[in-house]
């Protein structure tokens, strides 16, 4: 099966994505997700120029070595730009082997270690009120976990806050430059136990509770929230502090029994391997899109299983429902699955655009059986939805200090 042509696409159907479509001499093609969110057109560049050429007339059943020859042969090895490149190289390869073989990826995998996927939803506010009132409704429609961000008193626009229904930082896509938000480190630290305490007084012990707290603190702070969360038995405390340094976790580790969750940034196995083999986290959230594909999500995985780390792979708005739909193959075979994020299923736009064979019911993705990773991409749609330049926001502290966003 010869790789024939390699078409990139980058539409905004509510939000910026970028698509690979891999096409071959035997008539089947396949998809991969290759969107870096605020980064969009550096991936179409190294997809284009220094992917796409190197490709054409290979064999496309040869998934492995040409992700050697991606990641090593380029001798500039990993990065963000690099990974998610290699990323939607790789989706789309496992598609077109699944649709050859006329079966699901997990099958090719190694099969079905479950039936239907857990998630977690995410709760908003303005207020406490206001982002329990929404834990309430996630309850009602039967999420099992559900991930609580509150604007804090006295900051405008804290991360992860409904700026209007359905209408978060994240499906924004009209902000031609990063808008700019204030951060307060003593200010947070003082509101967010308030939160899970009346979040447990108001819903009790059974609802498995989340944190993000977006790599804001320094390890002795974290260490100080996770003691403090301690009560509230959260499910994990995400992204507690910054993990460049990777050892940095252990003193957070040593002081509290939350669980940590760590890894929507990270674009390789190497990012994790000192956090997972001393084990200083509990899940590991790298993202199929952003870690270099299906190809090295298994490794990452199969690496984090033999130190008692299951993983949580990133599922925002901003990885397209090709990213998600590899999502819930890997999730589907893996052993040491946890839990996966998920926020819905896009807008009317999104839906237009691209197909994908996910169901919610009762806390839960089904995954239907179809070849591949089960999605389309309609490209004269997606057309209609052109690409616009946008940021994510950046933080400052009072004095104007750049902060972690
Ligand atoms: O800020 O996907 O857990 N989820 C997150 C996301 C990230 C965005 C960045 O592009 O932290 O909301
Ligand atoms: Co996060």
């Amino acid at each position: 099966m010869k790789i024939t042509d390699i078409k990139i696409f980058v539409s905004c159907p509510s939000r910026n994505f970028v698509t690979v479509r891999i096409e071959t001499d035997e008539g089947l093609y396949g998809l991969g997700d290759a969107t870096l969110n605020g980064r969009e057109m550096a991936v179409v560049a190294y997809l284009t120029e220094h992917i796409k050429p190197c490709l054409i007339g290979r064999d496309a059943h040869q998934i492995e070595d040409i992700w050697q020859y991606l990641y090593k042969g380029a001798y500039w090895r990993r990065g963000p730009i690099t990974m998610t490149s290699i990323a939607g190289i790789d989706m789309a390869l496992w598609d077109l082997k699944g649709k050859a073989a006329g079966m699901p990826v997990y099958q090719l995998l190694g099969g079905r270690s479950r039936d239907k996927i857990k998630v977690y939803g995410h709760a908003n506010g303005q207020s406490i009120d206001d982002t329990l009132n929404h834990l309430g409704k996630h309850i009602e429609e039967g999420y099992k976990a559900v991930r609580l961000q509150c604007a804090i008193p006295g900051l405008a626009g804290t991360y992860g806050i409904l700026a209007g229904k359905k209408d978060y930082y994240e499906l924004q896509s009209n902000r031609p430059l990063p808008p700019e938000q204030p951060w307060d480190t003593n200010k947070y630290l003082n509101f967010i136990p308030n939160l899970f305490k009346a979040a447990r007084d108001q819903f009790g012990s059974e609802i498995q509770l989340l944190h993000d707290v977006h790599s804001r603190l320094t390890p002795i702070e974290a260490a100080r929230l996770g003691k403090e969360l301690e009560p509230y038995n959260l499910l994990f405390l995400e992204d507690p502090i910054p993990a460049e340094n990777q050892s940095n976790y252990k003193h957070v580790r040593h002081h509290t029994t939350t669980p940590l969750a760590v890894g929507e940034v990270f674009n390789s196995i190497w990012d994790a391997k000192e956090l997972i083999e001393s084990h200083s986290i509990d899940y590991i959230r790298s993202a199929v899109t952003h870690a270099g594909g299906i190809t090295a999500m298994r490794r990452i995985t199969d690496f984090a299983s033999l130190h008692s780390v299951r993983i949580a792979p990133h599922g925002p708005p901003d990885i397209s429902p090709i990213g998600h739909a590899a999502h819930a193959q890997l999730n589907t075979w893996a052993p040491n699955f946890g839990i996966q994020e998920f926020v819905g299923f896009g807008g009317k736009a999104i839906n237009e655009v691209f197909e994908y064979s996910l169901a919610y019911a009762d806390g839960h993705l089904t995954l239907e059986d179809k070849p591949g990773l089960g999605v389309d991409y309609d490209d004269l749609e997606a057309k209609k939805y052109p690409y616009k330049r946008s940021y994510l926001p950046v933080s400052r502290l009072e004095d104007g200090t750049l902060w972690d966003w």
